[in-house]
């Protein structure tokens, strides 16, 4: 038996020792002391040993076993670091390689103009109110004022997707749902985009975006338009600022204007900017139409309102001293990171 036992030993200590691979030594393992191995077997054996030499034997197969395990886990443990540290030579991190550049986005100069139109009114107790891009005739049109025939339609190029169903030209449809709602009084703006079948140029395109503004309630008076819009306009360009109002036409209000802001360049001088006059238009308003108001169940009678709407992008070309708005639908990083 002992013979045997060191035969074991000695084939398990060369086969370890000739091992190369991590998987061979778990081989060693399992066919040496496993369930099935060679010492197990040789414990299943002991019936045939005499029972007073069983103890010894016994004692001999853990000496083999503790032995043969010793050995195992040593080289299991060497070749284990073996690997680690070739791993680690791989590995290595050059730490002279030029670095990637983290390309960070940028706030596009819409976006910064809105949040600038949106932080002036929300400061004035604005609520900021949002609607579908796709809308019907009667929303955009019809509840403006604007009937079938009416010559501002042409004027407006419109998208029409059927008959009753339009890419809407102005988002004025939104103040509408919301008169709609029948909860007065109401202090709005609607930004958002707008679609209108025009040519691209410096100045013009099929998609653009605006922000309309309604204030309806009891009392309302083109002194309060004058005064929102001028502390509007001082806040946008500089306290220094000065507006004046146009008589104008639209569909929807009445009376209508335009106002123009001394122009922020020259104070009003006259510069290459303003095109020497020192005024720069910036937006249409008025007083919300009767028929509006009726349209959407609001008794003309007792409340009264003011809307007007601005291009947003009117506002980024002008603050932002661009003078082409194709390069705001470019999206090329290098400009709009100026901003
Ligand atoms: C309701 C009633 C009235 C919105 C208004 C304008 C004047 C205006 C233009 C500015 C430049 C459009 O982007 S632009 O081409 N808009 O001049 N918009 S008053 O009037 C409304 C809106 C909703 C219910």
């Amino acid at each position: 038996m002992k013979e045997k036992l060191e035969q074991i030993k000695a084939d398990a200590l060369s086969k370890i020792e000739n091992s190369d691979t991590l998987e061979k030594l778990n081989e060693i393992r399992v066919n040496f002391l496993g369930k099935k191995g060679e010492l197990t077997a040789v414990l299943k054996s002991m019936k045939d040993v005499a029972p007073e030499e069983r103890p010894k034997v016994g004692q001999m197969v853990n000496e083999t076993r503790e032995e043969i395990e010793k050995v195992l886990e040593k080289h299991i443990s060497q070749m284990e670091k073996a690997l680690r540290e070739a791993k680690m030579k791989t590995e290595v991190i050059d730490v002279t390689l030029p670095a990637k550049k983290n390309n960070v986005g940028h706030r596009h100069p819409n976006t910064i103009a809105l949040e600038e139109v949106e932080r002036i009114f929300i400061g004035m107790g604005y609520e900021v109110v949002e609607g579908p891009e796709v809308e019907k005739d009667y929303y955009n049109f019809e509840a403006l004022n604007i009937p079938k025939d009416h010559p501002a339609r042409d004027e407006q190029d419109t998208f029409y997707i059927t008959e009753d169903i339009v890419l809407r030209t102005q988002t004025s449809p939104v103040q509408v749902r919301e008169m709609e709602k029948g909860k007065l009084p109401i202090r709005m703006i609607a930004p958002g985009r707008v679609f209108r079948s025009d040519e691209v140029d410096a100045t013009h395109s099929p998609s653009f975006h605006q922000i309309e503004g309604l204030v309806i309630d009891k009392n309302i008076t083109f002194a309060d338009l004058k005064g929102t819009l001028a502390e509007f306009a001082r806040e946008l360009f500089g306290e220094e600022t000065k507006v004046k109002f146009r008589p104008h036409h639209f569909p929807f209000t009445e009376p209508s204007a335009e106002m123009d802001v001394t122009c922020f360049k020259c104070g009003g001088s006259g510069c290459r900017f303003c095109k020497g006059s020192g005024w720069i238009e910036i937006l249409g308003c008025g007083m919300v139409h009767p028929n509006v108001l009726n349209m959407s169940g609001i008794d003309p009678e007792e409340y009264s309102g003011f809307a007007f709407g601005v291009g947003l992008e009117r506002i980024a070309l002008l603050k932002y001293e661009i003078d082409d708005m194709r390069l705001l639908y470019e999206n090329d990083i290098r400009f709009l990171k100026q901003f």
